[in-house]
């Protein structure tokens, strides 16, 4: 037997057992919402939010403790769009075995899921912060309303797009991945093959980076599902127009600022990033959706929460889509036309 051939099985063994090891480290299930208390976990800080600086869910949270006045320690988790698949390393997989973000850490004890993570602030916001929640009952329904309505789902985030808005998301941000992506090393991408649970996401980044904006625009069944999520969006906007004018503003159920309009900021600050805002804007009956999107920002939480906590691949990836929307037909016909 030849040294060459030695060191071939050799090479080879090693590498398999590394992927079987990584592999079992790496295992992902569901959980369930709301904090867990027989879950101990170390920690510095009272609150502590592992999160990620572009993602939907994310930017609810930190928006939420924000507005509740309390104080925590970050810890920016990198999805692959931001620079590797951290969600899904073992390190996080300790804090949450689903392989998401968010993850709020209340002494020592992890809460799951974006919005139980929304109201179990609200009932934990310090003395002095305004209420986030109405004490009417029918109200407080309606609240819960606009809450789902932008929900984005673990098990099937563009379900429902006719109902949620935040089912449409996913959908509308494909175009800002394909920027974003750009950015990362292929073989960053293509570890996901080999450990991410959903196939689809290493097999869509892989595409968009090999490929490019122009080239994945020009795909009927992406345009397809890009223009279903648009016009489900416009109609959820229009709904929203709506509803401010008939709670009378500034926020979605009138005088109180409540965890809807957290929601919402969210929905609208990634439909504004994604190029998608001044094109719904055209219709004139969306004005008050704009005058509402100015007073979210206008608030301090907004900076707190998502001005102070940009990435620069982030804002890079923003540039460059409207750049090309801009610049070339092909790109603005895709999304527009
Ligand atoms: N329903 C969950 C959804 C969480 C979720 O989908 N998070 C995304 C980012 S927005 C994620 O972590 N994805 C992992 C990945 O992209 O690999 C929540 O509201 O917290």
């Amino acid at each position: 037997m030849s040294m060459v051939f030695v060191g071939i099985v050799i090479l080879a063994t090693v590498l398999v057992l590394w992927f079987l090891v990584e592999k079992s480290r790496r295992k992902t299930h569901p959980v369930t919402g709301g904090i867990q208390q027989d879950i101990s976990l170390p920690y510095d800080e009272e609150f502590e939010l592992y999160a990620n600086a572009f993602s939907h869910c994310s930017r609810k949270t930190r928006l939420v403790m924000a507005e509740a006045g309390l104080s925590y320690r970050y810890h920016q988790i990198d999805l692959i769009e931001t620079g590797q698949y951290e969600t899904i390393s073992a390190h996080y997989l300790e804090i949450n075995p689903s392989g998401l973000v968010p993850t709020l850490v209340h002494n020592g004890h992890p809460i799951y899921e974006s919005d139980d993570i929304l109201s179990y602030v609200a009932d934990h916001a310090a003395a002095d912060a305004p209420s986030l929640a109405p004490e009417d009952a029918t109200e407080r329904a309606e609240m819960e309303r606009w809450i789902e309505s932008a929900v984005i789902s673990s098990d099937d985030p563009m379900a429902n797009m006719e109902t949620r808005a935040g089912s449409c998301i996913p959908g509308l941000t494909m175009p800002a991945f394909m920027t974003a992506i750009r950015y990362i090393p292929l073989r960053k991408i293509l570890v996901g093959f080999l450990f991410h649970p959903d196939k689809k996401r290493p097999a869509f980044f892989t595409a968009a980076r090999l490929f490019g904006l122009r080239t994945m625009l020009g795909q009927k069944p992406l345009q397809a599902m890009l223009h279903k999520s648009r016009d489900h969006m416009r109609t959820h906007l229009g709904t929203l127009a709506k509803q401010l004018k008939r709670s009378g503003g500034p926020w979605i159920l009138g005088a109180q600022y409540t965890l809807a309009d957290v929601t919402w900021s969210c929905i609208l600050l990634r439909v504004d990033e994604t190029g998608w805002l001044d094109h719904f804007l055209e219709d004139e009956a969306l004005a008050p959706v704009k005058d509402y999107y100015e007073a979210l920002q206008s608030r301090p939480s907004w900076k707190a929460a998502i001005t102070d906590k940009t990435h620069p691949i982030v804002e890079q990836a923003e540039r460059d889509l409207k750049e090309a929307i801009a610049r070339d037909a092909k790109v603005s016909g895709a999304l527009y036309g």
